[in-house]
């Protein structure tokens, strides 16, 4: 048996293998040059997440972070502040980009289950004073990562723009798991779309493509946008490659997400059993795990898994995190849960054994 059959792999979504139809989709792909702009898988992948999206164009990209980055490239000029909520990827995980690639000043303010307070737009801005940087760009993410995969209501993010565009502020939502957001929720990508200027989804998360992520908006961004990627590397040539297996995962990937958000149930439903840890109610496909009980150690308990093929991560000094995907069924779902309460046990008992850890 194969490595990725025997292990069940929670650390995230983004370590899905390509299905084998996926493979055949891929093998088959038609390709050209996407640089030269005749790539008709690439071209058609575009075409069809910006109708999707009720957007006028789409920029596909080789990351989310990159899909981010140029959106914020794209929305500021050097020097002005970009608003974004304390724990969202931009700010944690993209090593200071808004600094590094656009020149930005990153505003920081703590949100509730990811979602920002309209009202902090107003607090934010700091007049025409010659002396203060220009707020031009507010960030929002959904599903929220670092707050347990929280859908930011629809309502939330209308408020937060709508007080955005009062101000004559962009908005850029972050989208890597909106997939997951609107199959949870009922609510359709465009209407999530129609409120920011930018909105980046990935394929490579719950949707269980190898590569990829895509940036929509109108015309003229995407079009900065396009030649900002080209600057920073990010032409792809033969894309129709990697496009072809984000055309499948939107044909056969996206309805599939509320299996992915029952098992998330079911294993926060087996975790809170275990004594002396807490589980932050999952809304989609994310499971926080807090470690309560001083004696079991984060490393203890995430070794002891990996010595029972089960792969968690770090998220916080005593969070795991535990992630549902295509490659989690139900009976790596019951493994890890067995696995899990046999880890927390025998860290408790003060037992050591050695793994890696996933991002804090
Ligand atoms: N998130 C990854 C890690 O980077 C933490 C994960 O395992 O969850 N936005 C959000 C909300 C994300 O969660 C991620 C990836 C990204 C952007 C970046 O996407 P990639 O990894 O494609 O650059």
């Amino acid at each position: 048996m194969s490595e990725s059959a025997t292990i069940v792999d929670l650390r995230s979504d983004t370590v899905t293998r390509p299905t084998p139809a996926m493979r055949r989709a891929i093998a088959e792909a038609e390709v050209g040059d996407d640089v030269l702009g005749d790539d008709p898988t690439g071209i058609e992948l575009e075409r069809r997440v910006a109708a999707l999206a009720g957007r006028e164009a789409a920029l596909f990209v080789p990351s989310g972070t990159m899909g981010n980055q140029l959106a914020i490239r794209c929305q500021i000029e050097p020097g002005d502040e970009v608003l974004l909520e304390a724990e969202s990827h931009i700010f944690f995980y993209e090593q200071g980009g808004v600094a590094a690639n656009s020149g930005g000043l990153a505003h920081v303010v703590k949100g509730t289950r990811g979602a920002l307070d309209p009202a902090c737009i107003e607090a934010a801005l700091r007049g025409e004073d010659d002396h203060n940087a220009r707020l031009a760009l507010v960030c929002a993410e959904n599903t929220h990562n670092r707050a347990g995969g929280a859908v930011v209501p629809l309502e939330s993010l209308r408020l937060l723009a709508a007080a955005a565009r009062a101000h004559g502020l962009s908005v850029h939502l972050d989208g890597a798991r909106l997939w997951n957001a609107s199959v949870a929720s009922g609510v359709p990508i465009r209407d999530w779309a129609a409120e920011a200027d930018t909105v980046m989804m990935c394929f490579s998360k719950g949707l269980g493509a190898p590569v990829g992520s895509i940036l929509v908006g109108d015309a003229a961004l995407i079009r900065r946008a396009r030649r900002a990627r080209k600057r920073w590397g990010g032409g792809m040539r033969q894309v129709g490659i990697l496009a072809a297996a984000c055309l499948h995962a939107l044909d056969h990937h996206v309805d599939r997400l509320a299996d992915d958000h029952r098992r998330a149930h079911a294993l926060a439903r087996g975790f809170e059993r275990v004594a002396g840890v807490s589980v932050i109610a999952p809304e989609t496909n994310i499971v926080f795990v807090v470690l309560d009980d001083p004696s079991i150690a984060p490393d203890a308990v995430l070794r002891s898994l990996a010595s029972s093929g089960v792969r968690m991560s770090q998220y916080g000094p005593r969070r795991l995190r535990a992630i549902t995907h295509l490659d989690v069924d139900d009976a790596g779902v019951a493994r890890a849960v067995v696995a899990f309460e046999e880890a927390c046990r025998a860290a408790a008992r003060g037992s050591r054994v050695d793994a890696p850890q996933g991002p804090c």
